[in-house]
Parts: structure tokens; sequence; C-alpha cells
């Protein structure tokens, strides 16, 4: 009959809509041991599942936040902007050093895109607009990503970009939030490694590093260390040990 019908229609919906993205959050969640995966699938969904995607704040993941908090790594970690792939591949070889996306929450979302919609309990993977600033993948890089800043010490790796004109850019996530959130003297000290793939176009005398040190307040000092692609990469090949090579 029509109710038959009509629950077809919402299983043929989850299965098609929200399952393959539950699916790859479920999996990779399950490569850390001693977490609750479906209820963590659970908390996520509940930042935006049902939300205009324009209208979903940073402050909506903080329950997700709260079921699955980062843990510090003084020394070890490792921050970027504009230069997600070269660290990507550096990480796999580099073990010791922690990125955002090597943690659980960070892992789990890397490179999806998922949204809601006001009057559906489904999740949609495509056709996810980013145009506005409170969407819910950003938002949630943005809330990640300030958790994570929250909890670092020692000495904090930066991996930049010496392509550009401008390697700080203080209206990224990096700029505006991580950096922000580095307190003295729990952080001692912010290492920049800026790396040119090609023809540098900036160095480490470039001018948006005083903006840089302006965020970063007085207690903690940065250094800058120019490298090519090819330098960095060999960087990775170093012991396991997190000694430096800059
Ligand atoms: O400076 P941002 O980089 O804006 O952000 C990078 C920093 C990193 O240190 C990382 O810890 O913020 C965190 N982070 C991610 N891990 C991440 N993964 C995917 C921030 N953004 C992430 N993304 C997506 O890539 C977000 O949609 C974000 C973009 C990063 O852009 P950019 O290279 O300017 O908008």
């Amino acid at each position: 009959g029509v109710i038959g019908v009509l629950l077809g229609v919402i299983i043929t919906v989850t299965v098609v809509l929200t399952l393959p993205l539950k699916r790859t959050f479920i999996r990779r969640c399950e490569l850390f041991p001693g977490y609750d995966c479906e209820n963590l699938w659970s908390v996520f969904q509940q930042a935006y599942v049902g939300k205009d995607p324009c209208n979903v704040p940073m402050e909506a993941y903080d329950p997700l936040i709260a079921a699955a908090p980062f843990k510090p790594a003084c020394n070890r970690m490792m921050f970027w902007s504009k230069t997600k792939d070269l660290v990507q591949d550096f990480i796999k070889k580099r073990g010791c050093f922690l990125t955002l996306e090597k943690t659980l929450l960070g892992s789990v979302l890397d490179d999806l895109s998922w949204c809601g919609e006001e009057g559906s309990s489904e999740t949609f993977k495509r056709f996810c607009r980013r145009k506005c600033e409170n969407n819910p993948v950003g938002s949630f890089w943005r809330r990640a990503s300030a958790a994570f800043a929250d909890v670092a010490c020692g000495d904090v790796t930066t991996v930049l970009s010496g392509d550009i004109e401008t390697p700080f850019d203080p209206k990224s996530i990096f700029g505006s939030i991580e950096l922000k959130r580095f307190k003295s003297p729990r952080v001692r000290s912010l290492k920049i490694v800026l790396v040119s793939r090609k023809k540098a176009l900036s160095n480490c005398m470039n001018p948006s590093f005083q903006d840089l040190q302006k965020e970063l307040g007085p207690g903690i000092t940065y250094s800058c260390t120019e490298m090519t692609e090819s330098q960095f990469n060999e960087c990775s090949s170093a012991p396991e040990t997190c000694g430096p090579c800059w």
C-alpha cells in the first residue's frame, strides 16, 4: 500500500544518500581502537542534520570534539597552510609528526563533503554548496583546527608555501584560528618551514611574517627555514626520531 511505498522511498533515500558517507566514517574510525564509532557518527550527524547548510556554526561540533578530544603531542605537532599534499606525502614517511588529518576526527572526515537540509534527516554527500561561511564542512575544520591548536605544546612546526607571494595568510585557518591559539609558555616556539616547489616567490624575509609575529604575541618566538620541495622530501626519510631537519 501507500505506507509500503513511502517506507521504500525513505529506505532508498537513506541507502543512496547517507550510507556511503557513514560507511567511510565508520571504516576510518575503526582504525582507532577504543572509540564507539557508531556513537561518534550519531554525535557528528547532530551537528548539521536537519539544518540549513548556511547555518551550521563551528560550535555545532562542540559535542563531537568533546566525544573524541585531541591529545597533546609536544614538539611533534605539525600545521600547514596551502601545502596540504606536500605535508601528506611527508607525513606518510615521517610518522613522528602529528597533523590534524592523522587524528581520529581529522582522518574520518578528511577530503569528505557533507551537509543536511532543513526538514530532512538525511546526510548529503554531494551538491553541498560552500559559499556561505557557516557551511557544515568549513565549520567543522575551523572547530577541529581550534581544538587541535589548543593542545599544541613545545616546539610547533608549520609548513607554508614559498610558491606564493604571501606565505602567511591571516585569513587562512592557520592564520586566523590555529596560530592565535598557541599559548606561551605551553608553546615555546614556532618553526616555519617554507617550502618552494618551483621558482620561489617568497622567502623568510617576507613581510607577512611580521604580521605573523604580531599575532603570535611576545612569549613565543618563531624561526624560519627555506627549503626546496626535494630538500623537504629528503627530510622525510630522516631517522624515525622527530629530530629537526630544519
Ligand atoms: O590555513 P588553511 O589551509 O586554511 O588550513 C590549514 C590548517 C592546517 O594546519 C590543518 O590543521 O587547518 C587545518 N585544516 C585541515 N586539516 C583541513 N583538511 C581539509 C584546515 N582545513 C582543512 N581542509 C580543507 O582545506 C578546508 O575546507 C579548508 C582547506 C584548507 O585551506 P588552506 O590550504 O588555505 O578550507
